[in-house]
């Protein structure tokens, strides 16, 4: 299959963030790009193509546009603030706090607009992130246009991003905005699959209230793990959208016997559900060596992940995530989406 990507992803290159309540060297970094590009050479997967520009509405299909103006603004209001480097925002809005007015000051915007004090934003992040949100969009145009499969090599990801927050290392929300890119081209229903070992916390509250694009996700507990304050079982979507969002979370130590069993689960939910396309979460955090988390599949089973995958039978748009496991990140990824092509 091909895969998209541009050189202007790396351009985000945060140097810290903070992680277990301390400064620590960042984890979401350019090399993982690098590594999945390279494996994806050696191996001959396929074609990899820079992403179409978009432009700014398909973002605003998806996301706020004072969040979007708050992105693109935000290099200029933090420099005229006297700030350089990357920024970390340490106040928000949490219960009886008042979300708007929104504040003129940098460091109250800082914390209107995002969720978690982990996610550095640069000079550039604003550039990488539409050319991460760009890649996902070109892989939805070629599946639309009649490709099985496609890859979008998306870093910085975008799960964890909702419509007006970023967090979680995301900003814009990459599988969101292809899935609904895909409803406007002409999808009726789309499903939206996210294997991350985190919740996708911000695709869910993006179509929780629509029964167009069903959101199923496989991840750690969120009792004992990042996102901490969305991923349970009982949410279940709202209004039109009950029933069509589907959590799955696992317990810290989950391997291939309980993911998969899982993942059948969400297989039989899909193919209920009947959808036109399929966009995967690709996060390969799930891996046993990966450092920041808790499960144990390993690179064989990413192998067989995308023979599952394969086996749903739909056209599949793979957006890239998590994992952090820079050395094996490449085999981890390329192994899904060889499998998938039934190349491995
Ligand atoms: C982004 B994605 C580690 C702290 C983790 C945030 C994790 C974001 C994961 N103890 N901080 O879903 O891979
Ligand atoms: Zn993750």
């Amino acid at each position: 299959m091909k895969t998209i990507f541009s050189p202007v992803q790396l351009a985000h290159d945060p140097k810290h963030e903070i992680s277990d309540g301390m400064l620590k060297p960042a984890v979401e970094i350019p090399s993982r790009a690098e590594i999945v590009r390279s494996r994806i050479l050696e191996t001959g997967l396929g074609e990899i193509l820079p992403p179409e520009e978009f432009g700014l509405d398909p973002l605003a299909r998806v996301h706020a546009a004072d969040y979007l103006t708050f992105l693109e603004s935000f290099w200029e209001r933090w420099t005229n603030a006297g700030r350089s480097g990357e920024a970390f925002p340490f106040v928000w809005p949490v219960r009886e706090l008042r979300t708007s007015p929104v504040p003129d000051h940098i460091d109250g915007l800082l914390g209107r607009y995002s969720f978690d004090a982990g996610t550095p934003l640069g000079e550039e992040t604003w550039f990488a992130a539409r050319a991460s949100a760009d890649a996902a969009l070109t892989a939805a145009k070629l599946v639309a246009g009649g490709e099985r499969a496609a890859f979008a090599l998306c870093r910085p990801p975008g799960h964890h991003a909702h419509g007006g927050f970023y967090g979680g290392y995301c900003f814009l929300n990459n599988a969101a905005i292809a899935a609904q890119w895909l409803r406007d081209a002409g999808a009726e229903k789309v499903a939206v699959l996210d294997v991350d070992y985190h919740h996708g916390n911000g695709t869910q509250a993006i179509f929780y209230d629509r029964s167009d694009v069903l959101f199923l996700s496989l991840h750690a507990d969120p009792l004992e793990e990042y996102p901490y304050f969305l991923g349970h079982a009982d949410e279940t979507g709202e209004g039109a959208g009950e029933g069509f969002n589907v959590n799955f979370p696992l317990p810290l130590g989950t391997d291939w016997a309980g993911w998969s069993t899982a993942l059948k689960a969400a297989a039989d939910r899909i193919s209920r559900f009947a959808p036109d396309t399929l966009v995967v979460s690709l996060g390969l955090d799930a891996f046993e060596r990966d450092p920041i988390s808790k499960f144990r599949l390993t690179s064989e089973d990413f192998l067989r992940l995308g023979e599952e995958l394969a086996g749903f039978g739909l056209p599949t748009v793979f957006v890239m995530e998590g994992g952090y496991a820079v050395d094996a990140l490449g085999v981890n990824c390329v192994n899904v989406l060889s499998a998938f092509d039934g190349k491995a």
